[in-house]
């Protein structure tokens, strides 16, 4: 093809040579074909590069004029041929792509067996009308020991068992302290649960941990009875382990009840039959409850002729450590996830 000297003609053969090129990127389907279209337009002896070469024959006017078209169709020619090579790019690999192998499964966390275990805790007491609250765990004296009837020198609150902090407060050693704030701001009927963290100055072994999580329970109304307190008990042990539990309450003191008791469940190991962990006796000692102590409701003004209420007390590891078989609380706080990846 003869090189026409006048800028007009260029440019036609430059519109000319977009439509050539525009035709032959279109009919690509292989390398080879995009390989074909670099070499005729894009490479050192391609059309384009051979319009350029004609750009010193023009005069100082036609030439910048020409040769900004020339620039802006040979970026836009090297920018369509990228867009074709990379699609190329992408059909090759979705070819190589198998689609029959396995997935790669994202590693997931699970809540914490504490955790899953106070959450059924919940729900099982929610279902029976029970609100969950919740309260802080720094607490004055006051709330602590005081407005639970636990007088100055009772012995729960020597400095071996409780965590002192400044000013006169200390790391709540019961969940009991979230009671008192709620029928400070509540009238009867009261009818709530508190699941928490505690803590106390223990020395750690298999069962004792310096925090461990309680869940408290407290019913305040007109006529609430201890019948009433062994019938909770009894319906939560029984949707949490089964229908054949049973539960037994003895006698035993709370400065913060009267009457007071402790309360087992039979042995979900030997269905109470006495194996190694009830120690032969068929049951096992899950915590404390009663009827809730005049004093305390002088503390929150509810009137002790007018209202009665029972409250009750579990430990957390300890339903869990049942529960799961576990038989040393502090596996529970060590993150070993052998551990944890099994629940
Ligand atoms: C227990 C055992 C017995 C209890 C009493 C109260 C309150 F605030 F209502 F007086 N809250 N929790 C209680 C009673 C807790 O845990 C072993």
């Amino acid at each position: 093809m003869t090189i026409l000297e006048n800028a007009q003609k260029i440019l036609e053969q430059i519109n000319e040579t977009k439509d050539n090129f525009q035709l032959a990127l279109k009919s690509v389907k292989s390398k080879n074909d995009l390989e074909s279209v670099r070499l005729m337009f894009l490479s050192k002896k391609g059309e384009i590069q051979r319009l350029f070469s004609v750009l010193g024959k023009l005069g100082p006017t036609d030439r910048p004029v020409v040769g900004a078209e020339l620039n802006a169709f040979r970026a836009a020619a090297q920018s369509d041929f990228e867009l074709v090579q990379q699609s190329l790019l992408t059909a090759e690999k979705i070819k190589d792509f198998d689609v029959t192998l396995p997935g790669r499964m994202p590693i997931v966390g699970s809540l914490h067996p504490l955790f899953q275990v106070l959450d059924e805790i919940k729900i099982i007491f929610t279902e029976m009308g029970f609100r969950v609250e919740q309260g802080p765990e720094i607490e004055s004296d006051f709330y602590n020991f005081e407005a639970l009837n636990i007088p100055e020198y009772h012995p729960s609150r020597d400095m071996q068992d409780t965590f002192y902090l400044p000013d006169g407060y200390v790391l709540r050693t019961h969940t009991s302290p979230v009671q008192i704030r709620t029928m400070e701001n509540q009238k009867p009927p009261v009818r709530m649960i508190a699941p928490g963290k505690c803590f106390r100055k223990d020395t750690p072994d298999a069962t004792h941990s310096p925090i461990f999580h309680q869940v408290e329970g407290l019913c305040v109304d007109k006529g609430v009875s201890f019948a009433d307190l062994k019938g909770i008990v009894q319906a939560f042990a029984q949707k949490l382990f089964g229908q054949e539990m049973r539960v037994r309450f003895r006698p035993s003191f709370f400065p913060f009840t009267e009457p007071s008791a402790e309360y087992d469940f039979s042995c979900i190991f030997c269905k109470g039959n006495g194996c190694k962990v009830c120690k032969k006796t068929g049951w096992l000692e899950i915590s404390g409850a009663g009827m809730v102590d005049p004093a305390v409701f002088g503390f929150v003004n509810y009137d002790p002729d007018v209202y009665s209420g029972y409250a009750f007390g579990m430990g957390v590891e300890r339903i869990a450590m049942l529960k799961y078989g576990i038989h040393d609380i502090r596996i529970f706080y060590e993150n070993d996830t052998r551990f944890l990846n099994q629940f």
